[in-house]
């Protein structure tokens, strides 16, 4: 398989995923600024939809969408548990986690990387993200990772997304079990494999 990604973007978190279940993969550098390969290559022929992440299967196929995928990844090595079996109320649960990192935070993150956006726009998007993490506040009491104790894919992408918070003026460094859960899961090998060969971490 094929991971095209972008250094810190959104695409660590599937990053994440193939690392914690050690599947082979090999990572190709796509531009989020110029939409192009390191060969020069438009990335726009790859994804149409010109963002990371994209994985390409080993038969071709490619599948975008970042909770899409990382369920995709998790169902190939379900012994390794960081998805629930289709049809259960986990599945659910972290189908539901993965959607509100998507829409809640995920894309009131964007604007905040947006040159265009102005200063005002932007302060309505950290106010926003800062009342869903007083809400994820609330949602992490007692527990190690969203789904209780277990590691899952939204731990994932809620570990990437909130990594954004202190590059765009997001102040939450009074959510004392969202900083705990950061801490968590930055410590977990995996993601320090993951950090490391992103250039994110020495
Ligand atoms: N809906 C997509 C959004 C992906 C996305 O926003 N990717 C960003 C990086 S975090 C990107 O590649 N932006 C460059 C662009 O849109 O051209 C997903 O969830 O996978």
């Amino acid at each position: 398989m094929k991971l095209y990604y972008s250094p810190g973007a959104c695409s660590l978190s599937p990053h994440i995923v193939l690392r914690e279940l050690g599947l082979p993969f090999e990572p190709v550098l796509a531009s989020t600024k110029t939409h192009k390969l390191l060969d020069g290559t438009d990335y726009y022929t790859i994804n149409p939809k010109g963002y990371v992440p994209l994985l390409e299967l080993d038969d071709g196929q490619r599948l975008t969408e970042g909770p899409a995928i990382v369920q995709y990844l998790a169902d190939q090595a379900p012994a390794k548990s960081l998805v629930a079996p289709a049809g259960t109320m986990a599945r659910y649960r972290q189908i539901e986690w993965l959607n509100f990192v998507s829409t809640e935070l995920h894309k009131s993150y964007s604007p905040l990387f947006n040159p265009a956006m102005p200063e005002e726009g932007k302060e309505v998007y950290r106010q926003r993200l800062k009342t869903r993490y007083a809400y994820l506040n609330e949602q992490l009491e007692g527990k190690s990772y969203l789904m209780g104790e277990t590691f899952s894919v939204p731990d994932a992408y809620l570990f990437t997304v909130t990594n954004w918070a202190p590059r765009v003026g997001v102040d939450i460094t009074d959510r004392a079990n969202v900083q705990a859960f950061m801490a968590r899961v930055a410590a977990r090998p995996a993601v320090q494999e993951a950090m490391k060969s992103e250039g994110l971490l020495k």
